[in-house]
């Protein structure tokens, strides 16, 4: 464990106004945002390149599953105008593009330090700044902190038996070589049935002599009918930008395009009702399919109905039925895990050289020289073995660092019993650290670059408000902290999320407190309630000046 002793001198140090820690979509805009505001701001990035999510995901079929003219940041105008997408999802390596353009446009590389990992934060309450620490030693004091480390930047490769001595190659969807891999000819193993690896398993086994999918649990998937970009669609969209941004941003998901639904699913015939999920399916994606009917994620009768639609296009598609049930999810109502979005994914187990194997049943037991084996003892021989298992979700990058005070708070102690945050921004104890888009936010739960972009918004004029009100601290409140994570569990307790084993709950590592961590509550009511918190003068939250007792009413 790096240790918090924070020697002044070092190989380098330097002094900024914030600190922003990772490098990808957050981190990129916050150094946009507030470096236009004359603040002094640096990025430090774990990876060789920027982009994050972006950077790090590499795996064969990486696909966003929000539309390109949806996921893509609203900042600027010209931006969104110049920039054209090749298709309708944006694959891993155009987004990675899009970012470096990005970067490239607004002159943000400048301000990124990369093959950088920041393992320390020390907040010192006397001096009231920042002290982080690089992996190699490098010092950097700052007044603000801004971790923006990502909700799936920690992957995480299940602690199996005998992977050591495993002969052949392994890989994990999060780690994935930047020279690709090439599975011809190869008995391929994937582990994982989640969104990555749905996109990647139609594409492998079109590789590989043969590949064997390990999965624990089924999980709901639709067709995305990726295409290329409608240039007609793309034109109207773009004549009318701001305006469909203001409609996204008035959605629980900052999506839009998609007719609110008005009526419960148990409101129609069912012929009704399969003729409009079969529209959906049609029209391929998530967000419309949930759509459909209004309490489809909080009705679990309603719900019932478009989980059964989707099983019986599974059970249609998969050949060999066997298969087809061990593919049809029963365990979770359709969307309550993250809906994976999929080509060809079902349409793959009609191939001869793809079987499925039930590792809920049989689970694995070890990794062998040459393959694995269940603990039901059936082994399999494999050349290459692919961990699509997933990531310490939400709070995983957060937990790396080691956060703490001089005045004795320990993030990871604070967070024992499951992540506390106010708005997901701020953590009480912990002054003048942002968090964008963690634990407690909606972030994940919509148009991802929507929410970054919020979040960064609100922690900017947080800061411009405390600098114009010649303050300059600020602090959640144990109270307000505690309301905040109540009403979050409040909000995901009277939804069907709960219902399912989720990574939203912590539920795939083991040990992992079950805690609801993001807000589902929706991105529209979320961004009223926090720009009416900040109206009111930061309710919730202790500001003060630094030497002065914190004053909590110091409204301009
Ligand atoms: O990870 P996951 P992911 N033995 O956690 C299984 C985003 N994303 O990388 O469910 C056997 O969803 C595990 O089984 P179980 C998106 O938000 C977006 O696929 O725990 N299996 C599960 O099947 C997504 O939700 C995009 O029983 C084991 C799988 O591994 C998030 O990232 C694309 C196991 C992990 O699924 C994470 O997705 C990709 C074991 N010991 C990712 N341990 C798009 O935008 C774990 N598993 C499209």
């Amino acid at each position: 464990m790096p240790d918090a002793s924070h020697p002044s001198s070092g190989p380098a140090s330097r002094r900024l106004d914030v600190a922003i820690v990772g490098g990808g979509l957050a981190g990129l805009y916050a150094i946009h945002r507030l470096r236009r505001m004359g603040l002094t701001v640096r990025a430090y990035e774990a990876g060789s390149g920027i982009g994050g999510t972006w950077f790090w995901n590499r795996y064969p079929g990486a696909r966003c599953d929000v539309e390109s003219l949806e996921y893509s940041y609203s900042f600027s105008e010209e931006l969104q105008q110049d920039w054209q997408w090749p298709e309708r999802y944006g694959t891993q390596p155009e987004i990675l593009k899009y970012i470096n353009h990005v970067a490239d446009r607004f002159d943000l590389r400048r301000d990124v330090q990369l093959d950088t990992r920041i393992v320390s934060a020390l907040f010192d309450v006397e001096a009231n700044d920042w002290t982080l620490r690089t992996d190699s030693g490098e010092t950097i004091h700052a007044h603000y902190c801004v971790m923006a480390a990502g909700n799936l930047s920690t992957p995480r490769v299940p602690d199996f038996k005998g992977l050591k001595s495993f002969k052949g190659k392994w890989y994990h969807s999060g780690l994935w070589p930047h020279e690709g891999v090439d599975f011809t000819g190869l008995r391929v193993g994937v582990i994982g049935t989640g969104s990555s690896g749905i996109q990647m398993i139609p594409i492998i086994a079109r590789q590989a002599k043969h590949l064997t999918v390990f999965q624990r649990t089924a999980n709901f998937s639709l067709p995305a009918r990726n295409a290329p970009m409608d240039r007609e669609r793309e034109r109207r969209h773009k004549a009318e930008y701001a305006a469909r941004r203001a409609a996204a941003a008035d959605t629980p998901f900052a999506i839009g395009g998609h007719a609110k639904p008005t009526r419960s699913a148990l409101d129609v015939a069912e012929t009704e009702r399969n003729r409009s999920y079969e529209a959906k399916w049609q029209e391929g994606g998530s967000i419309s399919y949930l759509y459909a009917y209004t309490d489809l994620l909080v009705n679990k009768q309603s719900n019932d109905t478009a989980s059964e639609f989707v099983r019986n296009k599974i059970r249609a598609t998969v050949e060999d039925q066997r298969t087809a049930e061990l593919l049809a999810p029963k365990d979770h109502p359709i969307g309550t895990k993250r809906l994976c979005l999929d080509t060809d994914y079902y349409e793959t187990y009609n191939r001869d050289n793809v079987a499925l194997v039930d590792a809920r049943t049989d689970p694995i037991a070890e990794i062998t020289v040459t393959g694995l084996r269940s603990r039901g003892g059936r082994t399999f021989e494999l050349d290459a073995i692919v961990f699509a298992t997933g990531f310490d979700a939400m709070t995983g990058a957060l937990r790396e660092i080691d956060v703490r005070t001089t005045a004795g708070a320990v993030l990871r102690e604070h967070w024992a019993g499951g992540p506390l945050t106010y708005l997901g921004l701020m953590v009480s104890g912990f002054p003048n650290m942002f968090i964008v888009t963690g634990p407690g936010s909606p972030g994940v739960k919509t148009q991802m670059i929507a929410s970054i972009e919020q979040h960064v918004d609100w922690i900017a004029n947080c800061i411009d408000h405390l600098r114009r009100s010649k303050l300059d601290r600020i602090e959640a409140t144990p109270q307000a902290e505690l309301d905040w994570v109540k009403h979050v569990n409040d909000v995901a307790d009277s939804t069907l999320y709960p219902l399912a084993n989720s990574w939203y709950m912590g539920a795939n590592i083991p040990g992992k407190p079950r805690v609801f961590m993001p807000y589902v509550g929706g991105y529209d009511r979320y961004k009223r309630h926090s720009e009416a918190i900040a109206a009111k003068g930061y309710e919730g939250f202790v500001l003060g000046r630094r030497t002065a007792a914190p004053v909590a009413d110091a409204a301009e």
